[in-house]
């Protein structure tokens, strides 16, 4: 026993000296050359479909921590087995280390962005962790700490090995922490693009004017705000490491079935005409009653002007949008030149665009989920048709095409509030991008469907807030709601799950009366 523990002990600080010698390396080279985000990211490609949609049904957005979790949990083993199986003749925990250096290099020079510097941070960190291990292998089997065939039985351990080895690890556990944490700040230091943002003044906007949302925020308590703060916008994305870029090294490839390519920094931007919209931004996998949907102003550009100075050829019938990170969105080409105000964004609220929402630009398509068409941090646009080309979540079981349904929401009262008899207010929000909204009724309990009061309308495009006022008697009382858009379409009771294509449903809250 005694054996083991000390042997997976030396097996786990060799593992975290492969990852603080690589975090630091990594530092100067670029955040993608990290071997854990890399590895992360190859296991995420290779899960199996099954169990990447069951993860992402039983975690939903923590989909990452448990992933991250995950692999936290296996590396722990793996080291543990490297260093009890190591010996200093039979040196197989090093070979184990050896093999995981190679997956982690050839995760690394994969990547989108990578260059064969790539390779250093594994490659120096395999080998420090390799020497360590050795180190620590051979100090046990000098010592009376374990039993080899020229040292005496464990029975007779001395204290001043022990504590050798013990110092031996502690001092090695504290330079690889030490060095992956150093590494860690340097290199948010280094890839900082705040600056750069900063740097961002953003065009002002011509004619025509935003229509001003006087009477579209009632401003009831505990109701969502119209416009939705950047800092509590709903942030959904695939990326482990956030992509830092810089207006400098980011441009855009227009390319595909078009007559000419364009391809335009962001100084280019410049010279274009922008716009200024306000556009409701939802996930599909934003389950009934939930939050993963918010509204902003964006600022940017006309992806139709885009695509018509680039000439789309007959026959397209896709738009494949990536970022990056390689993420990738196919969006619909009819939607994109049908005149709405699908735009490549660079503002979110008055400010560029903040980081993990796309800095610095993404793409911005009122009437549709997100997963197939806004592309953050993106760079490439390419013209195409769906019976040719794939998205990231189309792969992996969701629909090819994401019109949004028609959905509504109540905010208060909060489930099963207690509550004071008289006169309450029951408020929410209800969505039917491009389509817009016309109405949104109440039911308190079995009662009859009434007609809620809805805010003024900015544009199709966004989610309107509704409140009810609701004479409460006290008991246990069931309120719901539904949303009737633009078209006369009311909103369907049948209740769906989020996998493929949306949750549909009405939003129900219980509250208790006194
Ligand atoms: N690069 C990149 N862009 C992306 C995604 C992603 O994973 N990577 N996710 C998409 C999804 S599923 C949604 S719902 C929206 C969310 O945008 P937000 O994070 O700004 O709210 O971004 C889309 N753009
Ligand atoms: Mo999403």
């Amino acid at each position: 026993m005694v054996n083991r523990s000390l042997r997976a002990l030396a097996g786990l600080v060799s593992a975290g000296a492969i990852l603080g010698v690589a975090e630091l390396v990594s530092a100067p080279i670029g955040p993608n050359s990290a071997p854990l985000p890399a590895v992360g990211d190859v296991v995420v490609e290779l899960t199996p479909l099954g169990l990447e949609r069951w993860a992402i049904e039983q975690f939903g957005t923590s989909d990452k921590t448990v992933l991250f979790l995950t692999m936290v949990a296996v590396s722990i083993v793996v080291a543990a087995v490297a260093g009890i199986v190591e010996r200093r003749s039979r040196p197989y925990g090093s070979a184990l280390f050896a093999v995981f250096g190679v997956l982690s290099v050839a995760a690394c020079v994969t990547r989108s962005d990578a260059s064969p510097t790539y390779a250093v941070p594994s490659i120096l960190g395999v080998a420090v962790g390799i020497a360590v291990l050795r180190w620590l292998t051979g100090k046990l089997e000098q010592s009376t700490l374990v039993d080899a065939p020229e040292a005496p039985t464990s029975a007779q351990v001395s204290v001043g090995d022990r504590r050798e080895f013990l110092g031996m690890v502690l001092a090695t556990g504290a330079v690889a922490a030490f060095a992956g944490i150093g590494g860690r700040i340097w290199g948010s230091n280094a890839r900082d693009v705040s600056a750069s943002r900063d740097a961002v003044r953003l065009p002002t906007v011509a004619a025509p004017p935003l229509p001003a949302p006087t009477g579209a925020d009632f401003k009831v308590p505990g109701l969502a705000s119209y416009v939705t703060p950047n800092s509590q916008f709903y942030r959904i994305d695939t990326a482990l490491v956030v992509p830092q870029l810089t207006t400098d090294e980011w441009s855009l490839r227009i390319h595909g079935m078009v007559d000419r390519e364009i391809r335009l920094s962001f100084a280019d931007l410049s010279a274009r005409k922008p716009i200024e919209r306000v556009v409701t931004l939802a996930c599909v996998s934003n389950p009934i009653g939930g939050d993963l949907i918010g509204n902003a102003k964006w600022l940017g550009y006309p992806l139709k002007d885009l695509l018509e100075e680039a000439g789309v050829q007959p026959g397209a019938d896709m738009v494949l949008s990536t970022s990056i990170d390689d993420f990738t969105a196919g969006t619909p080409l009819e939607v994109l030149l049908d005149g709405r105000d699908a735009m490549l964004a660079i503002g979110m609220n008055d400010e560029p665009l903040p980081v993990s929402h796309g800095f610095p630009a993404r793409l911005v398509v009122p009437g549709l989920y997100g997963y197939v068409s806004a592309t953050k941090w993106v760079t490439d646009i390419e013209v195409t048709r769906f019976d040719r080309a794939k998205a990231y979540w189309t792969k992996r079981g969701w629909s090819e095409r994401g019109p949004i349904k028609t959905g509504c929401r109540i905010d208060t009262p909060k489930w099963s509030s207690e509550l004071q008899a008289g006169r309450l207010m029951v408020a929410g929000v209800a969505w039917a991008q491009h389509r817009g909204i016309r109405g949104v009724e109440i039911q308190i309990d079995d009662g009859p469907w009434q007609q809620a009061r809805i805010a003024d309308e900015v544009s199709i495009d966004t989610w309107r807030q509704w409140a009810f006022e609701w004479d409460a008697e006290p008991g246990r009382h069931v309120i719901r709601a539904r949303a009737t858009d633009g078209t006369g379409e009311t909103q369907t009771s049948d209740e769906a799950d989020v996998v493929p294509d949306g949750a549909t449903g009405w939003p129900e809250t219980t509250v208790k009366v006194e």
